[in-house]
């Protein structure tokens, strides 16, 4: 028992009571298992690469599951890890920026710390041997290729005649949004390519073409922010493939008065060459169209989510186009909330061949456009079909200046983009966290398939998620199957790449990048019924234990309900009930009589409902523990506001779900009587001081108070957990070093009799939602 937990249950306690109605509806916003930064290491679960200096400063990174390596890219440096090896023969390039352009950057103003270095922004696979790799250049962009060695080698340099000027293929900012990808020898790039950041634009740029651009137009890309961009092919035909940019972008309100922010699905045809004479070096091919995503509300009026923040593909099978998954929030001063929208290539090429937006004038409301559209259609890309012997269009450059025009005048479409059924798959309001990156790994399941998807929040964690989708036109139940605190401290996450192969996934932040299991199934628990309750599509029980469920195997006894979740169907033959009130390990908690005491559980699940025996010294059976007034029943445990002699006894905590009931915790409670108390005190030369009290911690008025309460809460039977919590909280550096001195006399006046606990108490601890840490 510590402090912080008493926080935790205060906070829990009085919001309970002043917000009765909230309670219940927090409980499907919580994962139904949680795991520290500490519990998926020590599970082997995840592991973080911090870079050779110990702080990354994470920009970029290229999963390569053909050479099994992991590239990096940070803060002045690039670096590769063998996806089958420990990091530790992770192999480097220093990479500043060039002579002089760091002093350069300092004397227009930047910061020389955070943006005067060379971020690496860009890392894409070019040929056989070698990456492409562009960075911020100290505002200064720069490009090199890297030289990674055949497969099987590992090996790592950059070219150092390689190195060119990355304007238009890296931004400069080391932090502004940027997509890019690589194909067919080109880097198609949007972004901002000027040292002010005005100049938005769609590029292409590195192949033996001339280089092509959006025009500096705001009909085009007004103040884009770019999400995404990717090679999506129509069909077999290569000459239809084009590039997709995912973004969000201003418009005017229809009041002509505001603007908002919309999110944007923007294409350009691969083997688009601009105009002739018109739009010569442009774009001849760009057309945009609105991404909706929205739920009806009840009084007609939709809740859109209008910014978007991440895009996945979800490449199913071969030749087959990937469902887009796309992740949006909506963040105003009422209400914040995150929405996942699938969509699906066919309607998206629906509304590109539907009409255009037109509008008359700048005053006037936009329309479908209703003239005659120009041969070849704007967007069409010059193909077989385009060039017939009698209408010969072979490339972008034969197209007509009337074509030309038209699209110039017209890059967006007039139907939006709607989403599978309509609406999101998931929704999310009022997190704790923001969620910012989206992963979806398809899974083959006892009963069909499921999309898991993991979400990464800017406090560092990820969340494991499905949404059943129960009917068509239903909103989807979602579960959130596990909350993974993948970095220590709470940093957002700004990348995540999955492999399906090696059922890992890579996350990086600011910090590191980290790599974490997509399922470890023995976690969930020991029992059938522990296993079914998890609800996870990658687990099954086997017979014997909780395992990674593989479809092919034909061992009969799999056992899943992901839809339900009831061990009643599946672990009838199994035991139900870990019911044995003794199997549980016996902890050891002193309470001082007449002041407060807490006894920890929490269970594994917040979806369980939790119950307290005890089993008094005179007693011979165990009886619910009563709560009243004085005793309260927490989210963490049981609350003694005031504790009598006569609760001394043995507590156990059991928890219910679906029926599967489990002793989880068992507490022997011993009070310490105030004259024993009295006694011990008077045995010491020096009076009992708190280290950090005296003087007291310096904290804000009101939480002063709030101190002395919580010192008086948790008795002076823990004032070792009290010290040790001051020393990292409360303390100032100074009082830290006074609080050393005297560490030693204190231990002595204070038994410590929790040291044996420890150890397992620190895993359970960190299972802790972190919201009610005091600050
Ligand atoms: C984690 O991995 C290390 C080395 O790979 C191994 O020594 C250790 O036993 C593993 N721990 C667990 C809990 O699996
Ligand atoms: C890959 O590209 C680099 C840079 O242009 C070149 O030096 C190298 O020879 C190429 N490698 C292969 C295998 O084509
Ligand atoms: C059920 O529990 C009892 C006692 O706790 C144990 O003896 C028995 O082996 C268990 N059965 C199964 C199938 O796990
Ligand atoms: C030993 C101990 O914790 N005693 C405290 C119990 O609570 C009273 C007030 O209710 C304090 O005065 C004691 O110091």
């Amino acid at each position: 028992m510590h402090v912080r937990l008493f926080f935790q249950a205060l906070a829990a306690w009085w919001l309970c009571g002043t917000l009765l109605a909230s309670c219940e509806d927090t409980k499907t916003n919580m994962p139904r298992l949680r795991l520290s930064y500490k519990d998926l290491l020590a599970a082997n679960r995840s592991s973080v690469f911090f870079g050779h200096r110990g702080f990354l400063d994470f920009r970029s990174l290229y999963l390569d599951e053909y050479r099994d390596r992991l590239f990096i890219g940070g803060k002045d440096a690039l670096y590769s890890l063998r996806l089958d090896q420990s990091s530790t023969d992770a192999k480097e390039i220093y990479w500043p920026p060039l002579p002089g352009q760091k002093e350069e950057c300092v004397r227009k103003g930047k910061d020389p710390m955070t943006e005067c270095a060379n971020y690496i922004r860009t890392l894409h696979p070019f040929n056989r041997t070698h990456l492409l790799a562009c960075g911020t250049g100290a505002f200064h962009p720069v490009c090199a290729f890297i030289y990674v060695g055949h497969r099987g080698e590992h090996m790592l340099s950059l070219d150092p005649t390689s190195v060119e000027n990355g304007r238009g293929k890296c931004p400069h900012e080391p932090n502004r949004a940027f997509a890019s990808t690589f194909t067919g020898g080109e880097l198609y790039t949007g972004l901002t390519a000027d040292f002010l950041g005005r100049d938005s634009v769609i590029f292409r740029s590195t192949g033996t073409r001339s280089a092509l651009r959006t025009e500096l137009d705001q009909q085009l890309l007004n103040d884009p922010k770019f999400v995404a961009a990717y090679l999506i092919p129509d069909n077999d035909d290569r000459d239809n493939d084009k590039v997709y940019f995912f973004f969000t972008e201003k418009v005017a309100e229809s009041d002509g008065k505001g603007r908002a922010i919309f999110s944007r699905i923007g294409r350009v045809c691969v083997n688009d060459a601009g105009g002739q004479r018109v739009l010569v070096n442009k774009w001849s091919t760009f057309n945009k169209a609105r991404l909706v995503c929205s739920v009806p509300g009840p009084d007609g009026i939709d809740t859109y989510f209008d910014d978007l923040e991440d895009i996945f593909l979800l490449w199913t099978k071969e030749g087959k186009s990937p469902e887009i998954y796309a992740l949006f929030s909506t963040i105003s001063n009422v209400f914040q909330g995150f929405a996942i929208c699938v969509y699906r290539m066919a309607d998206i090429w629906e509304v590109f061949n539907g009409p255009f937006a037109h509008k008359d004038g700048p005053d006037h409301q936009w329309a479908a456009y209703e003239g005659k559209v120009p041969y070849p259609r704007p967007g069409v890309c010059p193909s077989k079909t385009t060039n017939q012997p009698r209408r010969q269009y072979g490339t972008t450059k034969d197209y007509p200046d009337e074509v030309l025009h038209f699209a110039r005048a017209h890059p967006l479409m007039y139907k939006p983009v709607y989403p599978v059924h309509r609406q999101p798959v998931l929704v999310k309001t009022n997190l704790q966290q923001r969620l910012r990156q989206i992963v979806v790994d398809r899974v083959e399941a006892e009963d069909g398939q499921y999309d898991v998807m993991f979400l990464g929040t800017d406090a560092g964690s990820i969340l494991k998620v499905i949404a059943l989708q129960k009917g068509n036109f239903a909103a989807a139940e979602e579960v959130i199957l596990e909350e993974l605190q993948v970095f220590k401290a709470p940093t957002p996450i700004t990348d995540m790449e999955i492999s399906v192969k090696r059922q890992m996934l890579y996350v990086g932040s600011r910090l590191g990048v980290a790599q974490v299991k997509l399922h470890q199934c023995e976690t969930y628990g020991t029992a059938c019924a522990e296993c079914c309750l998890a609800r996870d599509p990658y687990c099954a029980w086997d017979g014997v234990s909780c395992t990674r469920y593989q479809p092919a195997g034909k061992r009969r006894f799999r056992r899943q309900d992901i839809r339900n979740g009831n061990p009643m169907h599946q672990c009838l033959d199994q035991n139900l009930t870990l019911d044995d009130f003794d199997s549980a390990e016996e902890k050891l908690v002193y309470g001082t009589e007449h002041n407060s005491t807490f006894l920890e559980c929490v269970p594994r699940s917040p979806q369980a409902t939790v119950q307290w025996f005890v089993q008094r010294p005179q007693d011979e059976q165990r009886d619910e523990v009563k709560t009243d007034e004085r005793i309260l029943k927490t989210e963490q445990g049981l609350l003694f506001r005031k504790l009598y002699r006569q609760d001394a006894g043995t507590y156990y905590c059991k928890t219910l779900e679906h029926g599967f009931t489990q002793t989880i915790t068992k507490i022997a409670l011993e009070v310490i009587e105030s004259e024993q108390l009295e006694h011990v005190f008077q045995r010491e030369d020096e009076p009992v001081r708190p280290p950090c009290l005296v003087p007291e911690p310096r904290l804000p008025h009101g939480q002063r108070a709030w101190f002395k309460d919580i010192m008086h809460l948790i008795g002076y039977a823990n004032l070792q957990r009290v010290e040790e919590y001051c020393e990292r909280v409360w303390c100032s550096d100074r009082q830290r070093r006074k609080g050393k001195l005297s560490k030693g006399k204190n231990a002595l006046v204070i038994p410590d009799t929790t040291k044996k606990g420890r150890s397992k108490q620190h895993s359970e601890r960190n299972r802790m939602p972190r919201q009610a840490v005091a600050t």
